[in-house]
């Protein structure tokens, strides 16, 4: 018998599929924290913050999960210090789903003097100067004192192009570092481990990869080392390749994408969840994101426009606010031009994603893309 005092029950960590419509599949994902329908779009909160945005208005767009990174979170404020303050949900009070990055990739585009060998990856700190060792051990004990809902093995990501030994060598280090991770993994309910599909632009090694990495079994998969250089044909070519490889009972994450294009191209080959920067720092830069497409609020000619950005959004930021005003804050370098524009560009991310779920539901994926796609043209 249950004690009157003991906390409810965690869901086991979980993926159904709700309809499929070609390769586009809508599903829900359950975690410790709560549900995310799929496909899904996470706001990036590298440093335990979503730049801009309160938490309570990036979960009012319909965001059912972030992204934080182990990396920035281990040099500062460090996870131990996270764990003692109860975890990284109550930290930047967002207690719905977190996922974290494992540090690899961050490593190598930020860190100075990295060395990685068999064991580990070593580096100094890019605030510091400070010497760290991440292995994919330590990288797990790291999203586990940061209490992430998914957590990512860690891998190595090689920039396209490459030489074809080079992409292997990085695969297969990336895949006996999921063998490791999946060992070293501590599986409190609710919590789940994804591993990474590596592989370059090389099909064959993708699907070595991805069908080694499902041998292995874990609760989710990325696909790793794409929008990393080469174009977006290369990139869709090689997701036409992998997902067909990936369990179909398992969420399927494509990392760091993308453009809303390579969003619902991508959606359309079988992927699940996305996240980028794109929406965050475009914003900070002047750009909104609209049904129309993209347009710079830098440009002179909005100076003088009264029309908002999109007078039929859901976001007040883009109905009630002028072009001409929007010009102004990002000329003048206000906060609140960084903030409007942010809201604008996370909402019509979550909206799209929202948009690409009812299509799945309704069994009209492709009208609905070529209907988004056309708004662009
Ligand atoms: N690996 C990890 N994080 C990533 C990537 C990767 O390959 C990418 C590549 N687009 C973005 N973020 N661990």
């Amino acid at each position: 018998m249950t004690a009157p005092t003991e906390p409810a029950a965690v869901p086991a960590f979980g993926f159904r599929l709700i309809a499929t419509d070609g390769m586009a599949r809508r599903g829900e994902v359950t975690t410790a924290h709560g549900a995310i329908r799929t496909p899904a779009f996470m706001p990036v909160g590298t440093q335990a913050t979503v730049k801009t945005m309160y938490p309570e208005q990036v979960r009012a767009l319909g965001a059912d999960i972030l992204l934080g990174n182990t990396y920035h979170l281990m040099l500062r404020p460090t996870a131990e210090r996270v764990d003692r303050l109860g975890g990284l949900h109550r930290f930047m009070n967002w207690p719905h789903p977190i996922l974290t990055d494992s540090g690899g990739f961050q490593v190598m585009s930020l860190a100075k003097l990295r060395k990685l060998n068999e064991q580990a990856v070593t580096f100094q700190s890019h605030i510091d100067g400070s010497r760290h060792v991440l292995s994919p051990e330590r990288s797990l004990e790291i999203q586990g004192l940061l209490g992430s809902d998914i957590q990512m093995q860690l891998d190595e990501c090689v920039a396209l192009p490459a030489e074809r030994a080079e992409i292997e060598r990085a695969m297969r280090l990336s895949l006996r570092w999921a063998e490791r991770s999946k060992a070293a993994f501590f599986g409190k309910p609710g919590h789940g481990l994804f591993a990474i599909v590596q592989g370059g632009d090389d099909e064959a090694l993708r699907v070595e990869s991805a069908r080694a990495l499902t041998a292995i079994g874990f609760h989710g998969y990325a696909v790793g080392g794409l929008a990393v250089g080469e174009p977006q044909d290369v990139m869709l070519r090689i997701l036409s390749a992998t997902t067909p490889e990936l369990p179909a009972d398992r969420p399927r994450y494509l990392m760091g994408v993308g453009t809303p294009d390579d969003i619902v191209e991508s959606v359309g080959r079988g992927i699940d969840m996305f996240d980028c920067v794109m929406p965050t720092r475009a914003g900070r830069h002047g750009q909104a994101f609209t049904r129309r497409g993209k347009v710079n609020l830098r440009n002179a000619r909005h100076a003088d426009d009264p029309r908002p950005i999109d007078e039929e959004s859901t976001c007040p930021a883009a109905r009630d606010y002028s072009r001409a005003y929007l010009h102004h804050l990002v000329k003048a370098e206000e906060a609140l031009g960084a903030m409007l524009l942010t809201w604008i560009n996370l909402s019509y991310y979550q909206d799209l994603m929202a948009g690409l779920r009812a299509a799945i539901e309704a069994g009209r994926f492709q009208d609905h893309k070529a209907a988004v796609k056309d708004g662009w043209a």
